[in-house]
């Protein structure tokens, strides 16, 4: 009698296992092509391999987890999540999606539509200046040439370091360039569990989230040039100090969130002056800026509030002022009839469920904006704390929605059958 591979011990183990692979240091940090996200990759492969599935990479280091007989280009129910991290983050964001794929599809192979397992190969934009990479090529929506010059903070190329993790066998052939990246299976719905990296579930006792809407966001880098002079001998009243022009910033974003009111969030992420001496007031600095909130318009008028509030702090202070989007993603409704089917399921099933917004970005926001009825399960995360060594989320808890979303992946099996 086969045991079946889908069992909480399973995820428990592996969890603790993909976490092995991070850089040293607190958290998990295991960012894209580097060597921890080339190892995990290459064991994530060995234990599909060991479970009977296909482990197939694409042209970016995307992985789909699979039954062997499966076809390129047929049409699939795609469950999984992302495989990087942010730097010094927990050990279940995206990992815990990545594992409950790999388990779901060992699972239910030979279901009436097939169930295939996706990794993403980046989804945090924690390495480089982009996010989402890893859906839009798994879409078919990326073109490698076109981000192979874009560098990390050491000044290492997308395209380099994605050859040395295709070198290690954790990324198959280049396209030929000005061509996007082959796509390999067509998603006819798709799945992703994640912890929920916020409080609302475990504030109101609930173990199920059912996700329909994602909130969008738009990250914004300000760089302000004043002037560097004596801090000794320029008095207060003859600064162009762009240090403290942007401290100011930073209050007026946050005052942007507090005005506008959840679900609006507004954030200064980093911070950075130069030359950073005590002795010299700083002539140049750089913000980190991102708002964010579940609906489109909304994000709009925040991104044109946050820019007119900034410019007028630099005229004030006679500091110049560049704004420059770095990256966004629109406010993505989920599928609402899957939320509604989800929703029934749970109630069927006495989970304690919210039907809710996500404030974080995910991969399955690339899905439904490719037209793909799309849908997230959320477990609650300790104290909401995410991003942080600290991330927690009991594993009976990843358990409810990992056991849920087998049920809902038979449905929805039979749904397209
Ligand atoms: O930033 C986000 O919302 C996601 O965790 N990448
Ligand atoms: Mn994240
Ligand atoms: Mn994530």
């Amino acid at each position: 009698m086969t045991t079946s591979p889908f069992t909480l011990e399973a995820l428990s183990e592996k969890l603790d296992q993909l976490a092995t692979f991070t850089a040293p240091g607190p958290g998990v940090t295991r960012l894209v092509y580097d060597e921890h996200w080339c190892d995990a990759h290459l064991w994530l492969q060995a234990e599909a391999r060991a479970l009977g599935l296909a482990a197939t990479c694409d042209a970016i280091g995307n992985l789909w987890l699979h039954d062997p007989g499966l076809m390129p280009g047929t049409r699939v129910i795609a469950v999984g999540s992302h495989l990087d991290s942010v730097r010094q983050g927990g050990r279940f964001d995206g990992a815990y999606g990545t594992i409950a794929a790999l388990l779901l599809a060992a699972e239910l192979r030979g279901s009436a539509t097939p169930v295939a397992a996706f990794v993403t190969c980046e989804e945090e934009g924690s390495r480089f200046p982009m996010a989402l990479t890893g859906v839009r090529g798994l879409l078919g929506q990326l073109v490698p040439s076109r981000c192979a010059d874009q560098r990390d903070r050491d000044g290492v190329r997308w395209a380099d370091a994605l050859a040395s993790a295709r070198a290690r066998g954790c990324a198959a052939e280049a396209p030929p360039d000005g061509a996007p990246v082959p796509k390999l299976f067509n998603a006819a719905r798709q799945l992703e569990l994640h912890i929920e990296q916020g409080p609302v579930l475990e504030s109101m006792g609930a173990k199920l989230g059912v996700v329909d809407t994602i909130a969008g966001y738009r990250r914004v880098r300000a760089r302000l040039t004043g002037e560097a002079r004596h801090a000794g001998t320029t008095p207060m009243d003859r600064r162009r100090d762009a240090l403290a022009a942007a401290a100011e910033i930073v209050l007026a974003a946050e005052a942007l969130g507090l005005e506008t009111g959840a679900p609006a969030v507004a954030t200064a992420g980093g911070a950075s002056a130069e030359p950073g001496l005590y002795n010299v007031v700083p002539g140049t600095a750089t913000l980190l800026l991102e708002v964010r909130h579940t609906d489109d318009a909304a994000l709009v008028r925040m991104e044109a509030a946050l820019g007119e509030r900034a410019r007028a702090i630099a005229a004030r202070r006679g500091v110049a002022i560049e704004l420059e989007v770095q990256s966004g993603e629109a406010a993505t409704p989920l599928s609402a009839a899957l939320a509604d089917q989800a929703e029934a399921m749970a109630a069927g099933m006495a989970i304690p469920y919210r039907r809710m917004a996500s404030g974080a970005g995910h991969d399955t926001m690339a899905f439904a904006q490719d037209g793909v009825p799309a849908l997230m399960l959320f477990t609650p995360s300790r104290l909401g704390i995410s991003h942080h060594p600290d991330e927690l989320t009991k594993v009976r808890d990843l358990w409810v929605a990992a056991a849920f979303a087998r049920e809902l992946l038979l449905a929805w099996a039979k749904d397209l059958a």
